[in-house]
């Protein structure tokens, strides 16, 4: 028991190592988000601890050590580049056996975090500061304890030219077709980044109507989840322009109902579909930028992936014109 207190421990670990190679305001709050997890898991942490009888002794490259809420236990502590000094806590026993030998006790993860809000002089707590260190400053602790976002909240409309299955973001979405089983252009690609497991979780969908959205996971993605929406296929009739807009309503509205605040968009119906690019952009121009004045307390970051130069091409001119 007490080893899966401390083994499951990994997806921090794994958070942290992505947070290394990546950065990224996403990165960091997956940080915050594998601690939350942890915490509701009963998870503990590995706290290196010395004796009060024995000498005060800093941890390299630390600078002394002081007492912290655990009975009379002293804390090690060392100290970042910058001056500020932080506590020590390890994910894992093999994590604080990188480092100088000391004593360690186990304690429930929760209650190492709380202890934060009382620190005076700490800044926060050194995590695995032998490895893959992460420094979870006493802002940071709170906010993730009271689940709060980790990245600022804001509203932007944004273009990027490139595949959308490669983008890190919370959110992609899919120009599905109502079988929602996979197909050609965006839709096969996406099925084909994301992994055999997104057909399955598909397949329970049970499809999906014109200009309604659903959503699953992103599997092997860097965006967590897909919000699959099935465009309409051109006509030149009113109603295209409709379902159009409500397949971008419908993304927007479906993503804010699962906290999401950072979603990209391909350009919907201009493909296989038919639709031609400069109607379809001023539509998805109008609907995004009407759902952000609409939601304005709620931070969402839109992005228009465009696969060509073309494509991001039509979106400026159309993005002029309606200046
Ligand atoms: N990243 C970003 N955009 C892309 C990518 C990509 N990897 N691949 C294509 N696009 P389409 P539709 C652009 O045909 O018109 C499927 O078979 C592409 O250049 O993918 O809504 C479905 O299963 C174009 O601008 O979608 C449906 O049956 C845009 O994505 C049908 O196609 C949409 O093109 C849906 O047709």
């Amino acid at each position: 028991m007490a080893e899966d207190r401390l083994s499951g421990n990994r997806i921090i670990e794994e958070a942290i190592a992505a947070l290394h190679e990546q950065g990224g305001v996403q990165a960091l709050d997956a940080v915050a988000e594998a601690f939350r997890k942890r915490i509701s898991d009963n998870a503990e942490l590995v706290i290196p601890v010395m004796q009060p009888e024995t000498a005060v002794k800093s941890m390299r490259p630390g600078k002394g050590a002081g007492t912290n809420g655990l009975s009379d236990l002293r804390l090690l502590q060392m100290q970042s580049d910058d001056g500020k000094r932080w506590n020590v806590a390890f994910t894992s026993l093999e994590e604080a056996s990188k480092g100088e030998k000391t004593t360690t006790v186990t304690i429930p993860m929760e209650n190492v975090l709380r202890g934060a809000k009382d620190f005076k002089q700490e800044a926060g707590i050194a995590i695995n500061p032998f490895g893959k260190a992460f420094l979870f400053s006493k802002e940071l602790i709170e906010k993730t304890l009271a689940g709060e976002r980790t990245a600022p909240l804001e509203n932007k409309i944004l273009f990027d030219i490139g595949d959308i299955t490669k983008m890190d973001i919370e959110c992609i979405v899919n120009a599905a077709n109502s079988s929602l089983l996979g197909g050609g252009g965006v839709d096969g690609a996406i099925h084909r980044a994301a992994g055999k497991e997104l057909l399955e979780e598909c397949r329970e969908l049970h499809g999906c109507k014109t200009g309604q959205a659903k959503i699953t996971k992103g599997y092997n993605l860097k965006a967590k989840h897909i919000i699959h929406t099935v465009g309409p296929v051109y006509h030149g009739k009113e109603s295209d322009a409709q379902l159009l807009a409500a397949c971008y309503q419908n993304s927007l509205e479906l993503a804010r109902q699962n906290n999401i605040h950072s979603i990209a968009f391909p350009a919907i119906s201009t493909g296989i579909y038919g639709y031609p690019k400069e109607e379809a952009a001023t539509i998805a121009l109008a609907v995004a930028a009407g759902w952000i004045a609409t939601h304005k307390d709620y931070g969402m970051v839109i992005v228009f992936s465009c696969f060509d130069r073309e494509t991001y091409d039509i979106y400026q001119k159309v993005l002029k014109e309606n200046a």
